[in-house]
């Protein structure tokens, strides 16, 4: 999907606000809504104004990047299921208050899905019929509805939410665990892609069910879970994990050496294991977001629902999968929490909803004005995604904005430099500035 490349903030709906919102517990939250990106439309559920809607595309992009480059296919399932799928699977009581439950005209009893085991396990039964159709692996990125007891922090805990939910299917168990470990490696990368670290954690399988589940955990102090996990996995480098996902072997060690270090969630962490394996000084104990969940379930869905193929021989026997989730909606405001300061958001580069942000100081001056249109001419002809503050406002309102909606780069035009043929270009993260020509600046920032 292509975002607009460039665009004017004096025709831009950027609605950002001075104070804090007050019924905002956590940092993320707060800056979401002094940025102008979400607006909440009932408890848990949320509008995603221009600029927030720029990040969430670009989050779901490198999601489905990631996932086409291991061998996925994209479809699109609709958020409203029927009934009786989960009633085959059981589910349909099980999941309790957290389902929206609706009826039809003709009283049918449909759900807005919180998720899409039974649904891709049923279509993959009507059409897949041999062991030539495994390995398959589909995902989709949609709206998903839990009516949580508890919606709060923004879109962290939201009751709708968007989500990444692939699925594999798999002749049997060994080259179920394939997929899963596909699907592990991935995981690692496009959380690296996106600047975060994000921790492999054993983990519960709660509603989805299955024997093996891993968590993907980044720590914040305003995470909800509590973890535990050696130091050297906040270093180890994942996004050089970059391993062939054809070669199992590979795979394999890559994980195994991700999972030789304790890492552990509250339901799973065992004290006198984390202190027999982690050296005093390599122990962490903090408060985590679970970005990402894994899981193994093998023929769950797929005997309830008769997802069979035939083998070889002639046998019908059913398929074994997993479901791999990631917190599209979520990731926004983890992200975040991870890289903020008290002026605002810094986004890391590749989920900036733009690169570079001009600020024209004297807005109506001819030389500034001018200097301000051929800078940002040429920067969306260098492919540079711009935002140009175009305001009559003040140089400190144009600053705070800029900071808070964390452009990763500003170009600061003023009368003094233009008339000496320069431009300032300061680094959001580091705050580091250089004085530059403008078409210098326009090179360093396509480069
Ligand atoms: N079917 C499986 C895998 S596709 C599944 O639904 N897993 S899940 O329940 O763990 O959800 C996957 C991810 O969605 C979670 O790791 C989390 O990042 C995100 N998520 C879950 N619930 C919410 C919520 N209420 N608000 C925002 N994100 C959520």
């Amino acid at each position: 999907m292509r975002l607009s490349p460039a665009v004017r903030l004096s025709e831009y709906f950027l609605p950002t606000l001075r104070e804090t919102p007050s019924e905002a517990e956590i940092v993320s939250h707060r800056l979401m809504l002094r940025a102008g990106m979400i607006r909440q439309e009932s408890a848990g559920i949320y509008s995603w104004l221009p600029l927030g809607f720029r990040v969430l595309k670009k989050i779901e992009q490198i999601v489905r990047e990631e996932m086409d480059r291991i061998g996925y296919h994209e479809v699109l399932m609709p958020t409203i299921q029927s009934a009786d799928l989960w009633r085959k699977s059981g589910r349909y009581d099980d999941y309790g208050k957290e389902m929206l439950r609706i009826q039809d005209r003709h009283e049918r009893e449909m759900l807005f899905g919180p998720t899409n085991e039974e649904m891709i396990t049923d279509i993959f039964a009507e059409h897949a019929k041999s062991y030539k159709d495994v390995p398959s692996m589909m995902y989709h990125i949609q709206w998903k509805f839990r009516d949580e007891v508890r919606p709060r922090f923004g879109v962290m805990r939201g009751r709708e939410f968007f989500m990444k939910d692939g699925y594999s299917f798999d002749l049997t168990p060994e080259d179920g665990r394939i997929s899963y470990n596909k699907n592990f490696v991935a995981y690692l990368r496009l959380y690296a892609r996106m600047g975060l670290q994000a921790i492999p954690m054993a983990a519960d399988t709660g509603p989805i069910g299955g024997d093996m589940s891993h968590e993907f955990i980044i720590l914040a102090e305003t995470g909800e879970s509590q973890v535990w996990c050696h130091k050297d996995l906040l270093e180890l480098d994942l996004l050089n994990a970059d391993v062939d996902h054809r070669d199992a072997a590979k795979m394999r060690d890559v994980i195994d050496e991700v999972t030789s270090y304790y890492a552990a969630t509250d339901e799973q962490h065992d004290e006198e294991k984390f202190q027999a394996e982690v050296p005093e000084e390599k122990r962490v104990s903090a408060r985590g977001i679970e970005v990402g969940h894994i899981f193994f379930f093998g023929t769950k869905y797929s005997d309830p629902i008769g997802a069979k193929v035939q083998t070889a021989d002639g046998a019908a026997v059913p398929v074994h999968s997993g479901s791999y989730g990631v917190g599209v909606s979520r990731l926004a405001g983890a992200i975040i929490e991870a890289s903020h300061d008290d002026r605002g958001i810094i986004w890391p580069e590749p989920v900036a909803p733009f690169r570079a942000g001009i600020v024209n100081l004297r807005q109506g001056d001819d030389a500034c004005d001018a200097a301000c249109e051929d800078l940002y001419a040429k920067l969306q002809k260098a492919g540079v995604e711009v935002i140009y503050d175009d305001r009559s406002e003040r140089a400190g309102v144009k600053f705070a904005d800029m900071d808070l909606i964390g452009v990763p780069w500003h170009i600061v035009v003023g009368p003094k430099g233009v008339a000496a043929g320069i431009v300032e270009l300061k680094s959001r993260k580091t705050g580091e500035t250089v004085e530059l020509a403008p078409d210098a600046a326009v090179a360093k920032l396509a480069g």
